[in-house]
C-alpha cells in the first residue's frame, strides 16, 4: 500500500483542511493516476498535490469568466511570444493563502511542502527580461484584480538548460512536458482556423480575401493565474497547432508512404516546437514568422469571439465599440502582426472598410519597446511576408502608402526624414518590413520601459515621430511581483519586515517599506536581518555545492551577477575585474592578505547557442574559477563560481543571498533590467552602471547605497568616436589582467579573438564597442569601495536595510497599474 492508500481519498475539490486536503491529495493520487499506484514518492506527491491545488484554481477560474462575463468590462489582452513562468506551487498556495494547510497535508504522506515544491519543472517558455517581465505583469493583473488576459504559444521546448563541459556551454533541450503540466488545461472547444500560404482573390464587388495554401488549427491551453488574496484567477493562454484527421492521408500511408500521409500534421507540430528557433537559415526564419503570425491570429480570433459572445446584440454595425472593450498590448515586435491581422479579420471577414477598420485598429492596439539594440529591432522580409501571409502584405503596403501620403500632405518639413520612418524599407538589394516602424504608426502608445530608456526612444529611434505624435510616447517603469521576489523565495526576510512594519500588507502595497527606514540604525533589526541573510546565504551556498562541487565560505562577500550572457551587459568585465583581483592577490603578502575582503564572484547565465564570444565569456568564468578555487594561497579571500543553468528557480535562491550584484552594462544599452530590483529588494546593494532602471533605484534608495561607476549615456557617442580617433588611452589595469589571461594564467584555451574584441579603434565588437576599457578603472575603483564598506558590518547591513526599503516603486503591481489607467482604460473587477 503507498502513503497515499493511507490518507482516505477525498474528491472534495477545494478543500481548506489539511486532513482533507491530504484525503485529496490522496484522491489525485489514485483516481487520475499518471503512475503506477504504489508508487507515492516525492515526484508523485508533487502531482497530485498540484492537481489538488488547481482544483482550488479553477473554481476562482471559472467564478472570475463568469463575472467577466456577466458585467463585460473593457479588457487587456497581454500579446507575448514570451513568458518565464517558472515553478508555479508555491506561488499558488502562497497567493490562495493555503501553504501553511498544504505543508499540514504533506506531513501526513512524511514530506515537506519545500521538498515537493522542489520537483516541479520551471515553465521556460521564454529566454530572459522581456518573458519573465510578463510573468510578473500576469501575476499583478490578477491581484489587482484586472479583466486582463495573457496569451502566448505552447512551446514544446522551452529555452535549453545549460550544461558546462570541458569545452564550455553545452545546450540540451528542456523538455518540460516530459511527463505533463499539471497546471494546464486543454480548452478542447476552443480552436480556430490558421492559414498560411494561398493567395488573395478579388470578387466582383472589388473585395479582396485571402483563400488556398495550408489551413492548421491552433488550440488553446490555459494556465490558471491566482492573485494575491482575492477571488480572481485570470488566465494564460497558450495556444497549440494541430492539424485534424482530414489531414491526415490515410490512402498514401496504406500505400507506405508514411512520411507525405502525415505532412501538414508533421508540420503544425514543427510550429510550437521550440521558443525561439535558430533564424540563420531561411527555414528557421519562415518558423519563426509563422510562429509570430499564428499567436496573433489565434488570439484576435479568440478577441473578437468573445466581443462578441459577451453582448450578443452587437451587430457589425457597432464596431466602434470595440476599442471600448478591447486593448491588446503588444510586447516588444514580436506579435505586430496583430495589426494586420486585425485589419484583415475587420475588413475581410465582418466587412468593414478601410478607415472604419484603421480607426478601430489603432485605438485597440498599442506596443511597448524592449531594446535599443539595433540587431534586436525585427525586420522582416518582403519577399518571405508575402509568400507566407499574402493579404497581410498587402495591407502593410497600404498602411506604408497611407502613411507616407499623410506625412507629405500635413508635414512638408519631414519629407527628408520620410523614408527612414516608413514601414517599408525598399532598399532593392534587401526590401523588408520594419516592424517597430509598424508598431509606432498604428498603435496608439509607445512605451519605453524605464525613464531613461524612454528618453532614448523619444530623443533617439522614434525621435522623427515624436514631432508628428507627442503623445504617443510614454514611460512605464518595469516591476516584479513582490510575491514571488520576495514574499515566497526569502520567507526568512519576509518575516522580518512584517514583523518590524507590523503588517505584511507591503505583500500588496511594497511602499509601505519606506516605514523600514526608520529603523536603519536599528542594533535589533540589524541582528535579526544579518540572520536571515547568512540563512540564505547558507542555502545558497548548498545549492552552489550541489551544482559544481565547489565549497564557498557564507561568511565572504557574496557577489553575484546573473543574466543572459551578453556583450553589452559586461560579464568580461566582471571576470577581467575577478583576474585583476587575483593577480593582486597573488602578489600580495600573506599578512596583507589578511586584511582583504574576502569574496565569492557568481556569474550564471545562458549564451544563445550561436553567440560565440558570449560562449567564451561562459568558459573563461569556468576557466578562471578551476584556477582560482584550487590555488591554495589565495582561495580564502577569493572564488568565482559559474552557475549552471540559470533559470527562475535557481535565482530564487540565489537572490536572496546575494549581498553584492552586479548590474554594469555600457550606459544607454540595457533598456531597464529587472533583476537589479529583485536583488536590491532583497537588501542587496548595487555596483552599477547609470542604465536602465539603475537611475531610478539608486534615486529610491539613495546615492549613498549604490557603488556607482562608469561613463554615462550621453558620453558613450562621444567616447566611441575619440576611439576611432585613437585618442582612447587604456588604463594599466586593464592592460594587466588582459595580459594574464593572455599568457595563459587560466588554462590552454585561445581567448584572443575574445580580448581581441577590446581592442582596435573601430568597428561593431571590434574595437571596445561596449567601452568595457572605458569603464574598468572606475569599476575597479568601485569595487574598492565596495571592499571597504563591507569591513564596516554595521554600515553594511545599513545600506541593505536601506535597498529593501527603497524598493516599493518596483511592484509590477504600480507598474500594471500605469499601464491599466494610462494605456490601456481599464479598471478593477473583483469577483464579489
Ligand atoms: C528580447 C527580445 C527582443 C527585444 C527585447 C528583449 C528583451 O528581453 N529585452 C529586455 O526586456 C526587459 C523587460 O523590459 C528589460 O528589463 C531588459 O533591459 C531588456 O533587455
Amino acid at each position: 500500500m503507498s502513503a497515499a492508500d493511507k490518507v482516505k481519498p477525498a474528491a472534495s475539490p477545494a478543500a481548506q483542511e489539511p486532513s482533507a486536503i491530504a484525503g485529496n491529495i490522496s484522491y489525485h493520487a489514485q483516481y487520475s493516476p499518471h503512475f503506477s499506484p504504489l508508487a507515492f514518492g516525492p515526484e508523485q506527491a508533487f502531482y497530485a498535490t498540484a492537481e489538488s491545488v488547481r482544483d482550488h484554481l479553477l473554481q476562482r477560474w471559472n467564478d472570475t469568466y463568469l463575472h467577466f462575463h456577466k458585467t463585460d468590462p473593457k479588457q487587456t489582452y497581454y500579446l507575448s511570444m514570451e513568458y518565464l513562468q517558472g515553478r508555479a506551487l508555491t506561488n499558488a498556495v502562497g497567493n490562495l493563502g493555503i501553504t501553511g494547510a498544504y505543508a499540514d497535508a504533506l506531513k501526513k504522506f512524511g514530506y515537506e511542502l519545500e521538498a515537493i515544491a522542489g520537483q516541479e519543472r520551471d515553465a521556460a517558455l521564454g529566454n530572459g527580461g522581456l518573458g519573465r517581465l510578463a510573468s510578473c505583469f500576469l501575476d499583478s493583473m490578477a491581484t489587482l484584480n484586472l479583466p486582463s488576459w495573457g496569451y502566448g504559444l505552447r512551446y514544446r521546448y522551452g529555452l535549453f538548460k545549460q550544461r558546462i563541459a570541458q569545452e564550455g556551454q553545452e545546450e540540451i533541450a528542456e523538455d518540460w512536458l516530459d511527463k505533463f503540466s499539471p497546471w494546464e488545461i486543454v480548452r478542447h472547444d476552443v480552436v480556430y482556423p490558421i492559414r498560411f500560404f494561398g493567395h488573395v482573390e478579388i470578387s466582383p464587388d472589388g473585395k479582396r480575401k485571402w483563400a488556398g495554401g495550408e489551413v492548421l488549427s491552433a488550440l488553446a491551453y490555459d494556465v490558471p493565474i491566482p492573485g494575491y488574496k482575492t477571488k480572481n484567477a485570470i488566465s494564460l493562454r497558450l495556444w497549440d497547432a494541430k492539424a485534424t484527421a482530414e489531414d491526415f492521408n490515410l490512402f498514401q500511408f496504406n500505400d507506405g508512404q508514411y512520411e507525405s500521409a502525415a505532412q501538414l500534421h508533421s508540420r503544425a507540430q514543427q510550429i510550437c516546437a521550440v521558443l525561439y528557433p535558430g533564424d540563420a537559415t531561411e527555414e528557421g526564419k519562415l518558423l519563426r514568422l509563422k510562429q509570430q503570425y499564428f499567436l496573433c491570429s489565434a488570439s484576435l480570433q479568440d478577441i473578437i469571439f468573445r466581443f462578441k459572445e459577451r453582448k450578443s446584440d452587437r451587430v457589425s454595425g457597432k464596431w466602434s465599440e470595440f476599442p471600448s472593450k478591447v486593448a491588446v498590448q503588444m510586447n516588444d515586435t514580436h506579435p505586430t502582426l496583430a495589426i494586420p491581422e486585425l485589419m484583415r479579420l475587420l475588413m475581410d471577414v465582418e466587412g468593414l472598410g478601410w478607415d472604419e477598420a484603421w480607426d478601430v485598429t489603432n485605438k485597440t492596439v498599442a506596443y511597448t519597446n524592449h531594446t535599443v539594440l539595433p540587431e534586436a529591432l525585427e525586420k522582416w522580409s518582403q519577399a518571405v511576408m508575402r509568400k507566407l501571409l499574402p493579404r497581410h502584405m498587402e495591407i502593410i503596403e497600404e498602411i506604408d502608402k497611407r502613411f507616407r501620403e499623410m506625412v507629405i500632405s500635413t508635414r512638408k518639413d519631414m519629407e527628408g526624414k520620410i523614408e527612414s520612418m516608413r514601414v517599408l524599407d525598399n532598399n532593392p538589394e534587401k526590401p523588408v518590413v520594419r516592424m517597430a516602424n509598424l508598431c509606432v504608426v498604428a498603435g496608439h502608445t509607445v512605451n519605453g520601459v524605464a525613464e531613461l530608456h524612454s528618453n532614448i526612444l523619444k530623443e533617439e529611434l522614434f525621435a522623427d515621430y515624436l514631432s508628428i505624435w507627442p503623445k504617443k510616447f510614454q514611460n512605464k517603469t518595469n516591476g516584479i511581483t513582490p510575491r514571488r521576489w520576495l514574499r515566497f523565495c526569502n520567507p526568512e526576510l519576509s518575516e522580518i519586515v512584517t514583523k518590524w512594519l507590523k503588517t505584511d500588507q507591503w505583500t500588496s502595497n511594497l511602499d509601505l517599506l519606506t516605514g523600514l527606514r526608520k529603523f536603519a540604525d536599528d542594533e535589533k533589526l540589524h541582528a535579526e536581518w544579518a540572520a536571515a541573510k547568512l540563512a540564505s546565504k547558507k542555502r545558497l551556498a548548498k545549492h552552489v555545492l550541489d551544482v559544481t562541487g565547489v565549497t564557498i565560505d557564507p561568511n565572504s562577500l557574496f557577489d553575484i551577477q546573473i543574466k543572459r550572457i551578453h556583450e553589452y551587459k559586461r560579464q568580461l568585465m566582471n571576470i577581467l575585474g575577478a583576474v585583476y583581483r587575483y593577480k593582486k592577490l597573488k602578489e600580495m603578502s600573506a599578512a596583507d592578505r589578511q586584511k582583504v575582503t574576502p569574496r565569492t564572484v557568481m556569474v550564471g547565465g545562458k549564451a544563445f547557442a550561436t553567440y560565440t564570444n558570449a560562449k567564451r565569456i561562459v568558459k573563461l568564468v569556468n576557466d578562471v574559477g578551476a584556477v582560482v578555487n584550487n590555488d591554495a594561497d589565495v582561495n580564502k579571500y577569493l572564488k568565482v563560481v559559474f552557475i549552471p543553468n540559470y533559470n527562475v528557480s535557481v535565482a530564487e535562491v540565489l537572490i536572496p543571498g546575494s549581498e553584492l550584484s552586479q548590474h554594469i552594462s555600457t550606459a544607454g544599452m540595457e533598456a531597464s533590467g529587472t533583476s537589479n530590483m529583485k536583488f536590491s529588494l532583497n537588501g542587496c546593494v548595487i555596483i552599477g552602471t547609470l542604465d536602465g532602471a539603475n537611475v531610478e533605484i539608486r534615486e529610491e534608495v539613495g546615492q549613498d547605497n549604490f557603488f556607482l561607476f562608469g561613463a554615462k549615456a550621453d558620453q558613450v557617442a562621444g567616447l566611441r568616436k575619440d576611439r576611432e580617433n585613437g585618442l582612447f588611452k587604456p588604463d594599466p589595469r586593464f592592460e594587466e589582467a588582459k595580459q594574464f589571461i593572455r599568457s595563459g594564467a587560466f588554462g590552454t584555451y585561445d581567448y584572443t579573438p575574445l580580448l581581441d574584441s577590446l581592442e582596435g579603434n573601430t568597428g561593431f565588437g571590434r574595437g571596445d564597442y561596449f567601452l568595457v576599457g572605458y569603464d574598468f578603472p572606475s569599476y575597479i575603483d568601485a569595487q574598492a569601495r565596495v571592499d571597504e564598506a563591507y569591513k564596516d558590518k554595521k554600515k553594511w547591513i545599513k545600506m541593505s536595510i536601506l535597498n529593501t526599503a527603497g524598493s516599493g516603486k518596483f511592484s509590477s503591481d504600480r507598474t500594471i497599474d500605469q499601464y491599466a489607467k494610462e494605456i490601456w482604460g481599464i479598471s478593477a473587477c473583483p469577483v464579489p
